[in-house]
């Protein structure tokens, strides 16, 4: 009776600890093979007056997630809260052309605005990179991530990422910093958050009072 019952067991549990390992432990995670546009401008970035702006000369390149991996966002819809952008259209935001030039990038109206992509189910999330606009040197103002199942983002919402260090948008006081866009965009982890929306944040720029995005890219599975 007794060996039996640890025979049934170790035949179960090998199964289940693969699955849980590969996900949760993070020594066994991925690189996502980001792929990044070609750089739009070169030389020194026209210093950006933000208290809260990363001093640091090296961009982050890697996002780490289990294997099998990939990005989510590829093609699906993307809603906004100026459903009529003044240039582009939404559909430009989850594309996959993360070019930096006139022709790639969609502009909001001014002040906090948001863009919303729904992943068509849940899944679970490792990571978000977005492109702003990076053909001229800029930061963001009050860059907010959220992940929720709540299509309305009134209930379940979780805050990934927050560079909003006054409250001015009041999702909370943002320890994150603020960054001068390049191509490389920025990477902001997800730690295995489960949701199918995820929402972005933006209340204008350093250079003027619009909001940009070229691309936003959500991996997980
Ligand atoms: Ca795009
Ligand atoms: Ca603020």
């Amino acid at each position: 009776m007794k060996k039996t019952f640890i025979l049934a067991i170790s035949l179960i549990t090998p199964a289940i600890f693969t699955v849980t390992a590969q996900d949760t432990d993070k020594s066994k995670w991925k690189d996502m093979e980001i792929d990044f546009p070609k750089p739009m401008f070169v030389g020194t970035p026209v210093a950006a007056k933000l208290p809260n702006l990363d001093k640091s000369k090296k961009p982050r390149l890697v996002l780490k997630a289990p294997a099998g991996s990939e990005n989510l966002a590829l093609d699906m819809e993307v809603t906004s809260s100026d459903p009529e952008p003044i240039i582009g259209d939404l559909d430009m935001i989850c594309d996959g052309d993360k070019d930096g030039a006139d022709g790639s990038y969609t502009e909001l109206g001014p002040g906090k605005q948001w863009v919303q992509v729904d992943l068509e189910e849940e899944a679970t999330i490792y990571g978000i990179v977005v492109w702003h606009f990076h053909k001229n040197a800029r930061a963001y103002i009050d860059v907010v991530a959220q992940v929720s199942n709540d299509p309305e983002f009134k209930t379940g919402v979780v805050t990934v990422f927050n560079n909003d260090h006054d409250n001015s948008s009041k999702a909370g006081v943002g320890k994150d910093l603020a960054w001068i866009e390049t191509n490389h965009g920025r990477i902001f982890d997800v730690e295995g958050k489960k949701a199918r929306y995820v929402r972005l944040w933006s209340n204008g720029n350093t250079a003027n009072e619009m909001n940009h995005y070229v691309e936003i890219e959500v991996y997980g599975k």
